[in-house]
């Protein structure tokens, strides 16, 4: 997806997906990955109270009138989707959140972020805010596999992707295809990171991940100059082999396509990382065991 602006209406940017969900399934897709917050501009990026923030930027239920179109689309065409969007729960925790809608339009999967990267507090030097700390609680789901019409997929959000427990958790469920939406400013706030190196840890970590637990991983980005702020785009399809299959090339709405053999991933998973012929949790406690780096092992 392309940008999304402040002054960009739910009902015009649910367009815009139900259009690329055509486009997918005249190209024969049978499931088509959006973008983490899909819905609305990348708001973590104001500060702004709690109260009006959810009251402008999340969904109370989903789905809603103005989502309502794509989950008809979806039936209609016989195409699943995961969404990415700001999920007001029933309890009102605020959570960064993707559902798995089936090709029947319905809801069969739900994830909320783990991972959420930025800061809490107001940092008024910087040049925009990462706030997801603070709109958002960690989620409580963990990371699940969901099987919709035969195939195991699992689902991640964004700075999930960054950390390979997340990928490890789900193949150790069987996931076939991990699917996950993004949006990765251009721009760090925190150092002065060279401008490219975001689409190459970017890459890197999708490409190692698919190939370390033998998956395939669709990444989908919202890019591009949202409000004058860019943002990365460089959505893929990654194989099992760690190759790119798809990529973008636009920072735009654009649809990329791939017929993926799901066997692929099975090779591997057999042979080079058959986990349950080589792997060695008992010499992987720490991973457990510690949350930050400490003293070497006695
Ligand atoms: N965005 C960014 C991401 O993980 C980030 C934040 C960028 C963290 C680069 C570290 C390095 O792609 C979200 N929304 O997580």
């Amino acid at each position: 997806m392309g940008p999304v602006h402040l002054s960009d209406s739910r009902g015009a940017v649910v367009r815009r997906l139900v259009a690329m969900l055509r486009e997918a399934k005249s190209r024969g897709a049978e499931m088509v990955v959006f973008p983490e917050l899909a819905l609305t501009t990348f708001f973590p990026r104001y500060w702004m109270e709690e109260a009006e923030a959810q009251a402008r930027f999340f969904e109370a239920q989903m789905p809603n009138t103005d989502v309502q179109p794509l989950f008809d689309a979806a039936r209609e065409l016989g195409v699943g989707f995961y969404l990415g969007y700001a999920e007001l729960a029933e309890d009102g925790r605020p959570y960064n959140t993707a559902v798995l809608v089936n090709r029947k339009g319905e809801i069969s999967g739900k994830y909320r972020k783990i991972h959420l990267p930025g800061h809490m507090e107001h940092k008024p030097e910087a040049p925009f805010q990462h706030l997801e700390k603070k709109y958002f609680d960690v989620g409580n789901l963990g990371f699940r596999v969901f099987e919709s019409e035969a195939v195991k997929y699992g689902m991640c959000l964004c700075n999930d992707r960054r950390w390979p427990e997340t990928y490890r958790v789900m193949a150790l469920q069987s996931a076939e295809v991990v699917m996950l939406g993004y949006n990765t400013p251009s721009l760090n706030i925190h150092w002065n990171e060279p401008v490219h190196l975001r689409t190459t840890t970017h890459l890197v970590s999708l490409q190692a991940n698919a190939y370390q637990n033998g998956i395939w991983v669709a990444a989908a980005a919202k890019c591009g100059s949202e409000d004058g702020h860019h943002m990365i785009g460089s959505s893929v399809i990654v194989a099992p082999t760690g190759e790119i299959v798809a990529r973008t090339l636009t920072q735009e709405d654009e649809v990329i396509c791939v017929s993926a053999d799901l066997s692929l991933g099975e090779h591997f998973r057999q042979h080079v990382f058959n986990f349950a012929k080589h792997r060695r949790p008992e010499h992987y406690r720490l991973i457990v065991d510690r949350v930050g780096a400490g003293d070497p092992l006695p």
